[in-house]
């Protein structure tokens, strides 16, 4: 392909035709276009013998607003180099991209259509307890080899550089921290939560904590991130995890991506009043805080164990600070979990968890408290010590 156009179904069949062995010859191909997130297309191709493989291609603009909002192409390489690199560092739970074309803007991906996403499967009351446990490895793994303990410092600054991704950092730049802290028109707020909302607007100690960790996101390149952790960039099996979808991926705090899988625990807790009766709601509720300490406790644990084995540079050896530098992580992450529960619940892009909560006084209820534990773990992030302490707060906070 000589110059850009947008994909239909034979353009991606024949795209995933030319780029695998997979099909073989005289293949009676299909695709169909299913695509359900908010920027791209995603066409399964298959053959007659049930073989597919994912062709994903970005648009020139965002797809869930339109043509109005122009988005760059170059999406498609950060997402497949990212995928790529952290596939490197943890196979076992990273998809693989076959094929990437930067004219198309196109990737050829594993189809990974036993699996289920993640967000779907948790607001259904489904229950894993390899979630925590392999997401650990996964960000454990993926942060600590891109960053400054393993990397020569001549490396990690080439790095930085390919993955700058200004564009699609700016979208998170401005939904998770200016938008819902100020009346913006992109913001998605239900009118029954609106005075609540508004005193974000007005709360200068909160809007003080959230310039800090937007400073940190702008310029704090501590590791490869996937830049978007949420649960429905997850799939999941009943036996593995597999995350998708990096193409918000850049250099930038560890705990943004702890915190935004955390985060996203912490909404399907809140959800779970309305999303189940009295027993159901309870128990998923308790498997949800269980998988968010082992995920913060497994995640230290690999984290500080490579940290001693493996790190190259003298003067980060030093034990005490390895500990100081995973407290860090631990309160970044508590902030930014605090951001996405507050951005999910009044931002541009909401989720499921609560979106498909049919009574509108328990769909009130749970992001009224979304709101109010989103300030505490914003305000608290400094004073938590571990994550028990993080999750008394989620525990026994007060419900307005
Ligand atoms: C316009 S993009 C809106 C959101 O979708 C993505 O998955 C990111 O979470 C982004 O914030
Ligand atoms: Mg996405």
């Amino acid at each position: 392909m000589s110059e850009y156009k947008t994909f239909n179904a034979d353009d991606a069949m024949a795209f995933a035709d030319e780029h695998s062995e997979l099909f073989g010859d005289h293949s009676k191909l299909t695709a169909e276009e299913f695509g359900d997130g908010n920027l791209n297309l995603v066409f399964r191709v298959e053959n007659d013998k049930g073989t597919s493989l994912i062709v994903k291609q970005a648009l020139p603009y965002a797809r869930c607003v339109g043509e109005s909002w122009p988005l760059t192409t170059d999406r498609a390489r950060i997402e497949a180099e990212v995928l790529k690199m952290h596939r490197r560092f943890c196979p076992e739970h990273t998809v693989e991209v076959r094929y990437f074309d930067p004219v198309a803007c196109a990737i050829l991906m594993e189809d990974l259509k036993a699996f289920r996403i993640l967000r779907s499967e948790l607001n259904a009351g489904k229950k894993f307890n390899h979630l925590a446990p392999q997401m650990a490895k996964y960000l454990a793994n993926t942060l600590f080899y891109t960053s400054d303990f393993i990397m020569s410092s001549e490396n990690k600054k080439a790095e930085v550089a390919r993955f700058l991704n200004p564009e699609l950092c700016l979208i998170t730049e401005d939904l998770f921290f200016t938008d819902p802290y100020c009346n913006h028109e992109r913001n998605n707020i239900e009118p029954s939560i609106l005075e609540k909302a508004k005193t974000l607007w007005h709360d200068d100690a909160l809007k003080a904590e959230v310039a800090a960790l937007k400073a940190d996101f702008l310029s704090k390149p501590q590791a490869l991130l996937h830049g978007d952790l949420h649960s429905g960039s997850i799939f999941i099996d009943s036996e593995t995890c597999k995350v998708i979808d990096a193409e918000f991926g850049f250099f930038g705090p560890m705990g943004f991506d702890v915190g935004s899988l955390l985060g996203n625990l912490l909404l399907n807790y809140l959800a779970c009043p309305g999303l189940h009766d009295f027993d159901d709601c309870s128990e998923q509720q308790s498997f949800l805080l269980e998988q968010a300490e082992q995920l913060w406790q497994q995640f230290s644990e690999i984290f500080a164990e490579l940290m001693a084995r493996e790190t190259q540079d003298p003067a980060l050896e030093n034990s005490l600070y390895q500990q100081r530098f995973l407290r860090q992580v631990f309160s970044d992450a508590a902030g930014y979990a605090g951001c996405e529960l507050i951005r999910r619940t009044v931002g541009l892009a909401h989720v499921a968890d609560f979106d498909s909560i049919s009574d509108a006084g328990k769909r009130a209820q749970c992001q009224r408290n979304a709101l109010k534990l989103g300030r505490e773990l914003i305000m608290q992030r400094n004073d938590l010590n571990n994550i028990s302490q993080l999750l008394n707060v989620v525990r026994y906070q007060q419900t307005d």
